[in-house]
């Protein structure tokens, strides 16, 4: 039998199996492998899976397509949270908190090197002053290929085509606290009632933190990880050689530079350098490219 892993937590696994069951299955003994975090079974995985007298044993977990990885600032160490996504939805605020490209071009490029195809959510466009932030954002990451759904989840703006995008496949919403991601997603399936900001306040329990990683199925048959946050968001461990292609609007000129292995920073006879000189690609993607290289490239210096 084969299935997805929905949740995981306390050494056991909740399995959606291909005929809709969701069963609780325990790892072989030959599968634990000592907790090595490489092989750290999470949610998303497609596992095999057999009957025992006793319940559900997993056997084998099938190759990932993807992985989201979480990288520590200026460390090696990572955490895969999930795996196999088709689409991760970045989402934003137009205000409280307000956008800006950096912080955008920080979760496109998560997106990018998980190599877990982003999509651009900017929320709160129902607030005052929102289109003044919201209008440039989606011009700019448009015009790099990116989808953009401009959304309000309080005033039911766009809602139903962020849900249509999400009812294939699984994805995940990725943005900093506060953004409103419980809330459009409390607007695309009311069943679900997550908690959100404000009521978690009214409750005075503090903001509520996602334990254990699992999946939401949505009525309309998509599905959601549903991860611990990405407050901080480290790049210390990508290789600085494949950040040139975690930007697509890079991808053209990189043929033209003159050195193989150029890192687009100083080199003479960039094509990268030459089309932001030419405005080409915009400087604020460019000035993200560099941040995202120093501190990728930091990672040498750690041995
Ligand atoms: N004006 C306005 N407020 C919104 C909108 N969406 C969410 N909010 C408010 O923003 C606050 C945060 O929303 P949440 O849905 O909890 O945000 P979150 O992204 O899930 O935050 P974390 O769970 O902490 O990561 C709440 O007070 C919501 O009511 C919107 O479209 N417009
Ligand atoms: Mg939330
Ligand atoms: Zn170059």
């Amino acid at each position: 039998m084969i299935g997805v892993v929905d949740q995981t937590g306390g050494g056991s696994y909740r399995v959606r199996l291909e005929d809709g069951l969701v069963v609780e299955a325990s790892l072989r003994g030959r599968l634990k492998l000592g907790g090595a975090k490489k092989d750290r079974i999470v949610i998303g995985d497609r596992v095999s899976l057999e009957q025992l007298d006793d319940g559900w044993a997993i056997e084998r977990v099938e190759q990932r397509t993807s992985e989201l990885v979480k990288w520590s600032r200026g460390k090696r160490v990572h955490r895969v949270l999930a795996a196999n996504l088709d689409r991760a939805f970045m989402v934003v605020a137009a205000k409280d908190p307000q956008a800006n490209p950096e912080l955008v071009d920080r979760l496109l490029l998560l997106g990018e090197s998980s190599r877990i195809k982003p999509t651009l959510v900017i929320n709160k466009i129902d607030l005052p002053g929102a289109g003044e932030v919201a209008e440039p954002l989606k011009n700019l990451y448009q015009s790099i290929g990116y989808l953009v759904l401009p959304v309000s989840a309080i005033a039911e703006v766009g809602v139903g085509r962020l849900e249509e995008e999400l009812c294939s496949g699984i994805s995940t919403l990725i943005g900093p606290s506060g953004v409103g991601k419980s809330s459009l997603l409390n607007a695309i399936d009311p069943k679900l009632e997550l908690r959100t900001g404000e009521l978690s306040r009214k409750g005075g329990t503090g903001r509520h933190t996602t334990v254990n990683a699992r999946i939401i199925s949505l009525s309309c048959g998509g599905f959601v990880a549903d991860t611990p946050g990405f407050g901080d968001i480290a790049f210390a461990g990508i290789p600085p050689s494949e950040l040139g292609h975690c930007f697509p609007e890079f991808r053209d000129h990189l043929a033209l530079c003159r050195f193989r292995g150029c890192s687009h920073v100083s080199e003479p006879d960039c094509g990268v350098q030459a089309a932001v000189e030419k405005g080409v690609i915009p400087t604020t993607r460019f000035r993200s490219y560099l941040k995202a290289h120093s501190e990728a490239a930091d990672l040498s210096s750690y041995g």
